[in-house]
């Protein structure tokens, strides 16, 4: 059995938001000190972190003037470089100050719009400074509470129109930014726009440059919306647009809680880890979740050394399904295919294969009385993760 010590080749990433989080709700003040980015990095390091990722005002405050602002992003570097750690992925904070209280790209008021984009283009510079490839954009206050307020198809587009410009940007700078766009339904804002990855994935189909455009989906947004997260990641991998992922934990039906990562669903963190390895995702393994409210500093280190070790434990629990001989058979056993029709539906429309599958002919009743083996599947499955087989 494997220590499940977090290697760099692991490529486990936390926001300086996640393990800086001082557990302030809307109900209650903050219960931990401040940790500063210089000690995250640190203390992420010791315990096998690969990276950190930042909001912009994460490092430096909204108020800081230049030379502070290079004085902080100096020392952050140094400390980069001590204890070899990276800053894979960057995002603009675009929601904590009042002036984006009805939105950034998608507010009513060009003004506003106009500050977003000017200050995502500061921090997307801040990013590039620090090595960032990737640029996440998460519209927080994107929505409404009032539905008057808002012509949602103008919102739209002048999220667009925000979109594009920022895309310009990273191409003239030749900062070689991939943006991932992370959707979630609600809260802040009572609806907020793109609300899943589905929608996400629409949007970006319609960008000038879709291209460089995918989703960085979180488990906890897709849970809050009552969907399967496995598939949505499923089908952003398909489409070769997973360029970042949020790991964490949630209960359907809860507020946004950001857990640990496989705190919640345990069946569902697995398929998660399974898909993301079986598919060879080589992105980050990024953890956007916070300790709980309950904790000291103590526990905030237990809680950023649990996400990796459930990640770890996870995938080695992956491997144990991969190569059990029963389950394996269950499955290569749906997909039989003794008529071989699968390479002609691959193949698409033809005059042979219109022949083909015009004469089809088989006991349709019969077929319909075949048994799955979906109870025998689950067990299996159960009993992989309560760790009985293998
Ligand atoms: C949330 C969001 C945020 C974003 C982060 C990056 O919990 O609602 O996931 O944590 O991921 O702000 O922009
Ligand atoms: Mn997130
Ligand atoms: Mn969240």
């Amino acid at each position: 059995m494997s220590s499940y010590q977090p290697q760099k080749s692991d490529k486990f990433t936390f926001g300086l938001w996640t393990v800086g989080n001082r557990g302030r709700d809307p109900f209650g003040d903050s219960v931990r000190d401040v940790v500063t980015p210089v000690r995250i990095v640190k203390e992420l390091s010791k315990l096998g972190a690969y990276g950190v990722n930042l909001h912009d005002n994460d490092l430096v405050p909204i108020d800081a003037t230049p030379a502070e602002r290079d004085a902080i992003v100096n020392e952050f570097k140094r400390a980069l470089s001590d204890y070899g750690m990276t800053v894979p992925m960057a995002t603009t904070n675009l929601f904590f100050d009042p002036i984006f209280k009805d939105g950034a790209f998608s507010s009513n008021d060009p003004l506003v719009r106009s500050y977003a984009v000017q200050k995502t283009m500061r921090s997307m510079d801040l990013g590039a400074e620090l090595g960032a490839k990737v640029y996440v954009f998460w519209g927080g206050r994107e929505g409404t509470e009032v539905d008057a307020s808002k012509r949602p198809m103008d919102s739209i587009k002048y999220f667009r129109e925000c979109m594009d410009f920022l895309c310009e940007y990273s191409i003239d700078k030749g900062y070689g930014y991939k943006f991932a766009l992370e959707p979630k339904p609600n809260e802040p804002r009572s609806d907020i726009f793109l609300p899943t990855v589905g929608s996400a994935l629409a949007f970006i189909a319609t960008l000038k440059h879709s291209e460089m455009c995918g989703v960085n989906p979180e488990v906890a947004h897709e849970t809050i919306a009552g969907l399967n997260f496995v598939h949505a990641v499923a089908q952003a991998l398909e489409c070769g647009k997973l360029f970042h992922i949020d790991l964490n934990g949630q209960k359907m039906g809860r507020y946004d809680q950001d857990f640990r990562f496989a705190q919640e669903d345990l069946k569902g963190a697995f398929f998660l880890v399974k898909l993301l390895e079986d598919a060879g995702y080589d992105g980050m393994r990024h953890f956007d979740a916070h300790p709980l409210r309950t904790e000291d500093d103590n526990g905030v280190w237990d809680f950023a050394t649990g996400c990796m070790r459930s990640y770890l434990i996870l995938k080695e629990k992956v491997a144990v399904f991969n190569a059990d001989p029963e389950i394996q058979g269950i499955i290569n056993g749906l997909t039989n295919d003794p008529n071989n029709l699968a390479p002609v539906l691959t193949a698409g429309y033809s005059a042979a294969n219109l022949a083909t599958i015009d004469l089809l002919s088989f006991d349709r009743v019969e077929y319909g009385k075949r048994g799955l083996s979906y109870e025998k599947l689950d067990q299996l499955t159960t009993e992989v993760l309560l760790g009985i087989r293998g």
